[in-house]
């Protein structure tokens, strides 16, 4: 039986400069990228994992400091017993100054493809390890799947960096499965998924990206009688995304219900929310934003609703103007419809925007 963890896409060394929150909380996660990593390490430790595959971003070339190169390989000598295979994928790929051609690594570390398509047996778990890495020449990849060779009467696992629609280091998943492999580690698209159940990207260890919403982790295999792989999220902290519709009917408890009802709630998380919709005239937007700042790690609000208006006021206040004309073209019985309504409120604010 062989034990292994595929992670991919730690991207240790991100300094979270150009990042949406850069600043304080770049340097925070930049931090946790380090600890969660640290965390996978004592992880494989207790588990007695046979086997670290590394599918590819592993840090980020552009910051990762020899310090950092330092802790690093303290880190993967700290598990002498488990085989490490790492593959470079485009934010760490090869070049004349690359750590991983230049320095010295631990010795259960493999580093796969430092020229072409390159593989490693363990006679031990009579294993067969197929890899590919980034370097900073650009060639056709179809061709690479050709040239695969699975080693017969032992177990196969190849790990790329790529998916199916980039311009360098494309494959075809359907391929790939043809070849029968035991399990194919891919690293790259930083959102875990399954393309079938042995081949999968495992994601980013901790979300990145604004954009990297929902869980994150690592996929932990078992090869043996019988093979299982499974996703486990292991994320300090998850980014999440939610819009809300609100209405003029609902008041300040409504909408901290319905967003607390909708999304899972925890103070280590991001809160990216969008309130759409139409709100109450009375309804304090700060309020809900300093409650939610104290739910949540870091919160984020875009309001896009548009206030609700005093109808009869307005008529009364611009009688006879553009803006009591536009009111009245409206059909009162249909207001009660949500997009009916929204669409004179939008082309009132318009028109009383240029009142002001
Ligand atoms: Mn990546």
């Amino acid at each position: 039986m062989i034990k292994f963890i595929h992670t991919a896409d730690i991207h240790l060394g991100t300094n979270f400069k150009d990042s949406y929150f850069g600043g304080e909380i770049g340097n925070i996660r930049r931090k946790e990228l380090w600890e969660t990593f640290e965390k996978l390490i004592n992880q494989v430790k207790k588990q007695s994992i046979d086997l670290l595959l590394i599918a590819g971003d592993l840090f980020e070339n552009d910051t990762f400091t020899f310090k950092d190169f330092f802790r690093l390989t303290g880190n993967l000598e700290s598990i002498p017993s488990t085989k490490v295979i790492i593959i470079s994928g485009n934010h760490d790929k090869f070049h004349s100054n690359s750590f991983y051609l230049t320095e010295q690594w631990p010795d259960n570390v493999t580093i796969l493809g430092k020229s072409g398509l390159d593989s490693i047996y363990f006679r031990d778990l009579n294993l067969n390890v197929i890899g590919y890495s980034w370097d900073n020449y650009s060639r056709k990849e179809s061709s690479i799947i050709n040239q695969i060779e699975i080693k017969k009467d032992s177990s196969n696992i190849l790990v790329l960096h790529g998916d199916d629609t980039s311009a360098y280091m494309n494959f075809e998943f359907q391929k790939l499965k043809d070849l029968n492999l035991d399990y194919v580690a891919f690293g790259h698209i930083h959102k875990p998924k399954f393309i079938y159940e042995n081949m999968a990207y495992c994601g980013s260890l901790e979300p990145l990206d604004i954009t990297e919403t929902g869980d994150r982790g690592y996929i932990e295999g078992i090869i043996g009688e019988e093979n299982t792989f499974k996703f486990i999220p292991f994320s300090k902290r998850r980014y999440l995304s939610y819009k809300i519709s609100i209405n003029e009917d609902m008041n300040y408890q409504d909408v901290v219900n319905s967003i607390i009802n909708n999304v899972s709630h925890s103070n280590l998380d991001f809160l990216m929310l969008e309130i759409n919709g139409i709100k109450a005239r009375e309804f304090d937007i700060d309020t809900l934003k300093e409650y939610l700042k104290r739910e949540y790690f870091y919160v984020d609000v875009v309001d896009n609703s548009i206030e609700d208006f005093d109808l009869e006021s307005l008529r009364e206040s611009y009688k006879d103007t553009l803006i009591q004309y536009y009111i009245d073209s409206f059909d009162e019985n249909e207001l009660n419809e949500p997009t009916y309504k929204k669409a004179l409120y939008i082309g009132l604010s318009a028109l009383l925007q240029g009142v002001e």
